[in-house]
């Protein structure tokens, strides 16, 4: 577990960079250099961590600019609600009417409370999704889920021997990344191109993938492209699964607030002076709907999508979630 002293250390550990302002975590979520969103949400949480323990400002303005530091990051990348939810995780453990170091102190407390919880909440879904994983399983993923990539892992460290299908993700090639690290890791892989999973997908057992946001009526974002894996997977009579730590649950659902899809340069895709009069697409995700996802392992075990709104209601009930709209 991490503690307050160490937050420095960690980060460095996981990122390899020692940030000194808030503002080069937001570049970094942004550019996509720190990405995944259980990562995203650590290190957006840190920001707010940076932000506090650098303030100098007049103590009447802290809490302003908490909030404004707050919406900056949130507005990185706008359809992974654990982004979100890590932010609303540390504004609501403040006091407003406590003097500033209170504040301070608050802030900084909850980002360490915020990461151990990220961390630990991962493990325990990873764990969870590897029991799902039976030996001689072929699983089909797409993306790069570290929640997904730690539970094929954990499946092949216990002995189970199993075959990954990775689907290299365009345009930014996430998929790529998941085939080193589960081949580095000893484990089968056959990676390929996105348009190529329901070919292949007679010969997969289940289907497991990551998420950015769950909503109230347990609707999965994720990863641009899964949408037509669940589909195919349904063509086959495969399971879906998705690997969804709570905080990517999304509270604004609740009050049918749209989920905001991401669309991204569109220089990710192809180099737009060879395409004059092209208007070249790039949203970063797609939603699928509950019928086409058996569950989601969260930390707390399999919730089916129509229990994520009872799940919903319990962990964010107490919350201010408004900041941001
Ligand atoms: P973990 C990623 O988005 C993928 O959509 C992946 O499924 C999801 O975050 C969850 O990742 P991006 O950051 O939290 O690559 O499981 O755009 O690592």
């Amino acid at each position: 577990m991490y503690r307050e002293t160490d937050m420095k250390t960690a980060v460095r550990g996981l990122y390899g960079e020692d940030y000194i302002s808030w503002e080069q975590v937001a570049n970094d979520i942004e550019s996509m250099y720190i990405r995944g969103a259980n990562d995203i949400g650590r290190m957006s949480a840190y920001a707010l961590h940076i932000f506090a323990s650098n303030y100098e400002g007049k103590p009447e303005n802290f809490v302003h600019e908490l909030e404004q530091t707050a919406s900056s990051l949130f507005h990185t990348r706008p359809t992974a609600v654990s982004l979100e939810n890590a932010l609303l995780f540390v504004l609501n453990s403040i006091d407003p009417v406590t003097p500033v170091e209170k504040m301070r102190e608050s802030v900084l407390s909850s980002v360490v409370e915020f990461f151990n919880y990220a961390t630990s909440s991962q493990d325990m879904v990873a764990r969870l999704a590897s029991e799902l994983i039976e030996d001689g399983a072929i699983i089909h993923t797409h993306c790069n889920s570290t929640a997904v990539v730690r539970a094929l892992i954990g499946a092949s460290n216990e002995g189970k021997n199993i075959t990954v299908h990775s689907t290299e993700s365009r345009p930014r090639y996430q998929g790529r990344i998941t085939a080193r690290q589960l081949a580095g890791a000893g484990i089968p892989v056959k990676m390929m191109v996105d348009s190529a999973a329901r070919l292949y997908m007679d010969e997969v057992d289940v289907v497991l993938v990551g998420a950015d946001t769950i909503t109230y009526r347990g609707e999965l974002y994720n990863k641009i492209g899964t949408h037509q894996i669940a589909l195919a997977a349904r063509d086959c009579g495969i399971p879906l699964y998705t690997l969804a730590e709570t905080f990517k649950f999304s509270p604004r659902s609740k009050a049918g607030e749209h989920t905001l899809i991401e669309l991204r340069d569109s220089g990710e895709v192809a180099k737009v002076e060879d395409f004059a009069g092209v208007e070249i697409l790039n949203p970063s995700f797609d939603h699928t709907p509950p019928e086409l996802v058996r569950g989601i392992v969260t930390e707390g075990g399999i919730v089916s999508p129509e229990n994520v709104s009872k799940v919903i209601d319990e962990k964010y009930g107490n919350m201010r979630t408004d900041y941001f709209y």
